[in-house]
């Protein structure tokens, strides 16, 4: 590889500008070779008395994308970040950050060392390290404080999101903004500006400390408390911003430092990286490099339900036209004033203007009743009602109609997807797309291949799934794919928990405090009671004699308590609140159900709940794993982080078993199997992982 960091003079006029060059692709990571280079470089420039200016900027399409995260974890090599920037801002001769793309973490860090900063109009500026639970370990948090003020200074550190060039002018963390296409001459520009105006240098670490606002210091911490739900770097942070207020430099960077250091030992760091690559890797799928694509600009959605209509909105959004096919005119027009809704909704989201909606509606949409509007797409997508005669009588329509070569999606949940595809004459053309509701706001895509289906028709799925900003996980066909059929397992521990003694409501609690957003009896609430009772109407045929079945959840049912939607379900919704309130009529509905079946309850820790919810779920995924229905464990992870509200600085079940070690949790299945082998039946991979000392994630480079 060659040198990451050039070193050359502009001679423009023989200014004295030079320019330090960080060319480290694909992000210009801080990789420790671009660390050591930066710091020769500085130092050069320091000694080169034919230099007066230096321009530090970032080769490619963006300034620095950070530390190398993929260095986090092994031993550290010097030169470390923070002697680097010190470096930088010791400089006696000014020193300007240009700034392009984006400038995140340790690279918006370099920029704060530099004395002058200047960005690009479409740049972003941010510090995001709290998203991998970390927090700016080089100086940051000292800096960008003594810069920009404690408020704004934690709004972007705790928060982590970037903020764009114009709000950095506005609160003075850069010097100026470039409109112009090249950032390299709008820095040699400035720099030679600065050089005749004989600028000095400027350095931000030694600004005064922001006066320490105790009141605003606690109004944060009250919020990131209420809003941390478990996770610990967001409040460190705050107190590394809290001791810039009353530590000079020094003590504060070392401060900075100790904090840091400590996040770094977290699990949660380890989870939270894990989930950063693993949802990269997802989308890479060795078997398809260099697949040819198959172009898509139209596609045709059939159905225009909850569903259909999400689909064709995402699709929109997202630059594609659609053609969306109902059996009749006027249910057509009720999928389109639907997605004007979706739309609507979208427009208050910031995701687009009421003008771009206006051409949307206008040139982009056709909602019709006629089957042959489609015939010329090269996909479409399937969204009718969950029945596999109604979709098996869609996709003879659409192989007949839809022009050769065309895609043939379905969206179903669960169904047998090479049982739709036997239907046509192209079962090569066939796959599931399962988008998750709503399916223009979750990111989730599961891409469910049939034992026929054609890898340019995968690479062009994964290729669509990239245009609409889906994270597409590679699934196989089973009954639910990969996440609905890990969520019907773990989903019938949970039932097996209550069933003996505990309450709904425990079980939810103990769940949201492990992390996860909500627990299984409010998701059920809110997916509506309904649909868990067709799939148990559905399933009733492979019913086994040892299943336990959830008596109480029918009754339920039949008392018309669906959940959110009816205003009752394991919880009450007073006046259509979406914050479930208890009902002592479930528990007392739930310990009849138990003393008819005999059974004397008994009482479960929060820790001995999540043990075996998670138990559940790992071996699930195990089983999911050994029979291909998921290449690696990383996808499973991904799928349940982002489909099933999976706490996400966990970075994912079978990352948190490994986390747990897999002994532990295959011992918990042997001593929960002594109360019912049925259920607790340990899967043969993680058997053999833990016989051959292995890990889940010694599977993910498959
Ligand atoms: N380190 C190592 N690899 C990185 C990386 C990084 N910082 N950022 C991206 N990559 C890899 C990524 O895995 C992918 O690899 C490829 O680059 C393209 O990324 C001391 C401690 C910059 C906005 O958190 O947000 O600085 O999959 O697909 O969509 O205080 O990447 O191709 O093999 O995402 O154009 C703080 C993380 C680090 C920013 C570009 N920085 N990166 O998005 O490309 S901690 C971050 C991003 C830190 C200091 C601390 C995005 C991006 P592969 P991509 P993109």
């Amino acid at each position: 590889m060659c040198d990451p960091i050039s070193y050359e003079h502009s001679y423009q006029d023989d200014d004295g500008v030079v320019l330090i060059t960080i060319a480290n692709p694909p992000v210009n990571a801080l990789s420790h070779k671009v660390r050591a280079g930066l710091l020769a470089a500085v130092q050069r420039f320091a000694d080169d008395d034919s230099a007066s200016v230096a321009v530090i900027l970032g080769s490619g399409r963006l300034f620095i994308g950070g530390a190398d995260i993929s260095e986090f974890g092994s031993p550290p090599i010097a030169p470390g970040l923070p002697e680097v920037i010190a470096a930088v801002e010791r400089c006696d001769k000014p020193v300007v950050a240009a700034i392009h793309g984006t400038a995140l973490g340790g690279g918006l860090e370099v920029a704060l060392g530099a004395h002058y900063r200047i960005a690009h109009i479409d740049a972003k500026l941010g510090l995001p390290e709290v998203k991998l639970g970390l927090l700016p370990g080089a100086g940051g948090t000292q800096r960008l404080t003594r810069l920009i003020g404690i408020d704004q200074a934690l709004m972007m550190i705790t928060g982590g999101n970037p903020i764009s060039a114009a709000q950095a002018l506005e609160h003075s963390l850069i010097d100026r903004i470039d409109a112009g296409a090249d950032i390299r001459q709008a820095g040699i520009e400035f720099a030679r500006e600065l050089q005749q105006s004989g600028a000095s240098v400027r350095r931000s670490g030694e600004l005064p400390s922001p006066a320490a606002d105790t009141d605003l210091l606690q109004q944060w911490r009250s919020k990131l408390e209420r809003s941390a739900r478990g996770e610990v770097a967001a409040l460190s942070a705050l107190n590394a911003v809290e001791a810039a207020t009353r530590m000079d430099l020094a003590e504060g960077l070392a401060e900075e430092r100790r904090l840091f250091l400590a996040l770094m030992e977290t699990e949660q760091r380890a989870g939270l990286i894990h989930a950063f690559f693993a949802e990269r890797k997802v989308a890479k799928l060795p078997e398809l490099a260099n697949t040819a694509t198959m172009p898509i600009e139209q596609i045709g959605v059939i159905g225009g339900g909850t569903m259909g209509a999400g689909i064709a909105t995402s699709a929109l959004l997202s630059g594609l036209s659609v053609t969306l096919v109902e059996r009749e005119q006027i249910a057509a027009d009720k999928a389109r004033s639907t997605i004007a809704t979706n739309l609507a909704a979208a427009i208050k989201r910031g995701k687009l203007d009421s003008k771009q909606r206006d051409v949307i509606l206008e040139n982009r949409l056709s909602t019709v009743s006629d089957f042959d509007a489609i015939s010329d797409v090269n996909l479409i997508i399937e969204a009718v009602f969950e029945s596999m005669e109604v979709k098996q009588s869609v996709f003879g329509t659409l192989d007949k109609v839809a022009k050769p070569g065309a895609i043939l999606a379905t969206n179903t949940s669960y169904l047998d997807i090479n049982a739709i595809a036997a239907v046509t004459a192209r079962p090569e053309a066939v796959l599931g797309l399962h988008f998750f509701s709503p399916a223009h706001v979750m990111k989730l895509l599961e891409v469910v291949i049939t034992d026929k289906t054609a890898p340019e028709v995968i690479a062009t799925a994964f290729a669509l799934a990239k245009r609409l900003g889906k994270t597409a996980v590679r699934a196989s066909v089973c009954d639910g794919f990969i996440g609905n059929r890990m969520l019907s397992h773990y989903r019938t521990a949970a039932d097996h928990i209550l069933l003996d003694g505990a309450s709904p409501y425990q079980i939810d609690k103990a769940l949201v405090s492990y992390g996860f957003a909500m627990g299984p009896y409010a998701v059920a609430d809110l997916a509506g009671l309904d649909i868990g009772y067709a799939t148990r109407q559905r399933r009733a045929a492979d019913r086994h004699p040892r299943d336990r079945y959830p008596l109480w959840a029918d009754e339920l049912h039949h008392l018309g308590r669906l959940g959110q939607k009816s205003g009752r379900g394991y919880y009450l919704y007073p006046e259509g609140t979406r914050k479930g309130v208890e009902d002592p009529e479930v528990e007392a509905l739930i310990a009849r159900i138990r003393e008819q079946a005999g059974i004397r309850p008994r009482t479960f820790t929060d820790e001995e709940i999540v043990c075996r919810y998670m138990a559940a779920m790992v071996n699930e995924g195990a089983r999911v794993l050994e029979e291909g229905i998921a290449n690696r464990p990383l996808d499973i992870d991904v799928v349940l982080l982002y489909g099933y509200g999976f706490p996400r600085w966990r970075g994912g079940p079978m990352h948190a078993a490994d986390q747990r070690g897999l002994e532990s949790v295959l011992a918990d299945i042997h001593r929960f199997a002594e109360e019912d082998d049925h259920f607790w039946q340990a899967a043969p991979l993680l058997k053999k992982l833990v016989e051959q000392g292995r890990n889940f994630a010694s599977l993910n480079s498959a």
